[in-house]
């Protein structure tokens, strides 16, 4: 039969299941990565279940988002992240040495293999045809004890490229076009899988930028095909040994295609508060502009970072913008600095940031009250930045320096053409990749560790109050913000607490405590962004027993069920008016139902009315659901 290229390689690694959309399936995984923001919880769970090495072929600890420290927290967790990496059998990458998602691009994607990340843009590594998934941390703890990785099997989606960009148009604008296209949801429990003549004329970076964005269309993962490219980029990183050609069937079968023409393709940006809200740049050329902040794991590779530097050279930063500067990892840092790149940087007057994620994270450099902000990065969510009332618009580097420069919104079309020279071999130097000791190694922990909240398994009754309700496309970023001053606290919960939901409703978290929990109401794609599990830690520590939306995003829905709290979908969506705020409900035989299938009913406690809802959950999420969580779970069956 002919397959898919994801096709391909899941059938590879399959440990259980039907090849068909929807059914659970079971993936044997190759790799897994954690970075410091997900990595303390991931490695507490590890430590919980026991295991005392892992079982993957290669795992990755990154330090990369928590690396401002103002006070001990983040220092601490640094530290204790590398004693379980040197306990556990993993590889350490120290703060500085650049964004997970590059360096593992760099120095250990292999195509053909599975990756879990716990972090949303994993799928960065699909540039290199591997099948990298993001995923939350007690996933990525099973898989690193060498269990499988459970999802439902994704529908195909194929994305042929014809043409050829044109000069100062970029991979970006080929993300945000079929953003424009899918919107945040368009990927929602799908592959995508990028085809045709275009694809050759991509480098592996500018694929990686495609696939890395793939998480904003709420995919699975995004895929490019393995080829010469892909050969010459390994080659260039020392890693000739580690190239497969791979690519899918010519008939394979898709459930959906689209056709992007590069050629056809002007710079884009995706305007506030969402990156499916994408506008031509040529339409907002002369919009005084604030900020630019140049970086993060879509666009800071080496070739992103030279094509900014050759904008810049000669030329002065706008008096009234700032413009900063990330080097996704250390080796192109090193190479900037080599090649004299950074050098015109500085003189046009950029602010170098160490590599890392930076101002993406809201780890610093939030924009002025009101300013308009053009970056680089992946999502453009309200108040992600750290200043409530700043727009952010989402623009390739060749946008963005061209903007820094004029000072207002700025298509780069206009500029006179560039040309970069792309070094045959990178720099290779790994020394700030610490490999683990072959001696048992105590973990150390700091006084900010405090133990991650206890599931129990499900009662056979629930009877709550909706403490919350929401409406459409609610991120993670919504549920538990991050930025630099609350991160500090990924591994503590019980202080995490008091900033759940904060902007959306402060009073939240104060009234789940009063209330002893409840239940949620939530409209379409809640939970879309960030994999952090803290989003659902959190609200299980708040004592909330259910979500009942529209429709869930992928990695959140299944960080609900591993916390053991119960993401259920209205059988009929216009039932979504009628569950009303500060009213109380009951799911009766709740366990009984989940056990069976069964249809469940939320009860209103006036027995006036009931909402039919839906029950689709596969045979191991009923499951976990009815142990507790997957902890629990994991605890019971050693899967
Ligand atoms: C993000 O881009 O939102 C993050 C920070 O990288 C998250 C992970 C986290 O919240 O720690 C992600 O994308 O999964
Ligand atoms: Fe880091 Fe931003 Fe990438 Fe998340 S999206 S991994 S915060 S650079």
């Amino acid at each position: 039969m002919s397959l898919t290229l994801a096709q391909k390689i899941i059938k590879n690694h399959l440990t259980l299941g039907e090849m068909t959309p929807g059914s659970d399936i079971g993936l044997k995984i190759d790799q897994t990565l954690t970075q410091d923001a997900t990595g303390t919880m991931a490695y507490l769970e590890f430590e919980a279940m026991g295991v005392p090495k892992v079982k993957t072929e290669l795992s990755v600890a990154y330090i990369d988002h928590n690396t401002l420290q103002t006070g001990f927290e983040n220092a601490d967790d640094h530290r204790f992240i590398r004693s379980a990496a040197r306990r556990f059998g993993l590889r350490f990458s120290k703060p500085g040495n650049g964004i997970c998602h590059q360096v593992h691009l760099e120095r250990f994607a292999v195509p053909g293999k599975t990756l879990i990340g716990s972090d949303s843009h994993t799928p960065t590594c699909g540039g290199m045809g591997m099948l990298a998934i993001g995923a939350g941390g007690l996933d990525v703890a099973v898989a690193m004890g060498g269990g499988a990785y459970h999802i439902p099997m994704p529908k195909m989606i194929r994305v042929n490229l014809t043409g050829r960009l044109r000069d100062f148009v970029t991979a970006k604008d080929v993300i945000l076009k079929v953003l424009q296209i899918l919107t945040v949801k368009g990927g929602v429990g799908k592959i995508v899988e990028y085809a045709g003549e275009g694809v050759k004329t991509l480098s592996v970076p500018e694929r990686a930028t495609i696939t890395n964005m793939g998480a904003e269309l709420g995919a699975t993962t995004s895929i490019f095909p393995s080829d010469e490219i892909t050969r010459e980029f390994l080659k260039a990183q020392g890693r000739a040994g580690d190239y497969t050609p791979l690519s899918g069937d010519p008939d394979a079968v898709y459930d959906g295609e689209y056709t992007v023409d590069l050629s056809a393709l002007r710079p884009l940006a995706a305007c506030p508060h969402s990156p499916d809200n994408v506008k031509p740049v040529s339409e907002l050329a002369g919009m005084q502009i604030n900020q630019v902040c140049i970086g993060s794991c879509t666009n800071s590779s080496l070739a992103d970072m030279l094509k900014v530097a050759a904008i810049l050279k000669g030329n002065a930063v706008a008096p009234w913008v700032d413009l900063t500067v990330s080097p996704g990892s250390m080796q192109v840092l090193h190479m900037l600095s080599a090649g004299g790149a950074l050098a015109d940087m500085i003189a046009a007057g950029a602010r170098v940031l160490e590599c890392a994620c930076g101002p993406c994270i809201g780890m610093g450099q939030s924009p002025c009250s009101d300013g308009v902000s053009l970056r680089t990065f992946n999502r453009n969510f309200e108040g992600r930045s750290g200043t409530a009332d700043a727009g952010v618009y989402l623009v390739s580097p060749e946008t963005a320096a061209a903007s820094a420069l004029a000072g207002v919104f700025t298509d780069p079309t206009v500029l006179p053409p560039i040309s970069i020279d792309l070094p045959e071999q990178f720099t290779v130097n790994d020394r700030m990749i610490e490999q683990p000791p072959n001696r048992p190694v105590d973990i150390v922990r700091g006084p900010n560790i405090k133990p991650f909240p206890k599931s129990e398994p499900l009662p056979e009754t629930l009877e709550a109050e909706v403490v919350l309700k929401v409406g459409d496309n609610i991120t993670t970023d919504h549920i538990m913000p991050a930025g630099a001053k609350i991160l500090p606290y990924r591994s503590n919960i019980p202080y995490l607490s008091q900033f759940c939901f904060g902007a959306t409703d402060p009073e939240f978290s104060g009234r789940c405590k009063q209330k002893g929990g409840g239940i949620i109401i939530a409209g379409e794609n809640y939970g879309q962004g960030s994999s952090r599990e803290h989003a659902a830690l959190v609200p299980l520590y708040l004592g909330i027993k259910a979500v009942i939306a529209k429709s869930f995003a992928r990695i959140h829905r299944a960080n609900l069920i591993n916390a053991g709290i119960l993401p259920l979908t209205f059988a009929n969506p216009e039932d979504y008016e009628k569950a009303k705020r500060d009213e109380r409900f009951l799911l009766h035989h709740i366990a009984r139902l989940i056990k069976t299938g069964e249809a469940i009913k939320l009860l209103h406690m006036s027995g006036e009315f009931s909402i039919p809802l839906v029950n689709g959950f596969s045979e191991r999420e009923r499951r976990i659901l009815l142990a507790g969580g997957l902890l629990n779970y994991t605890r019971e069956n050693a899967d």
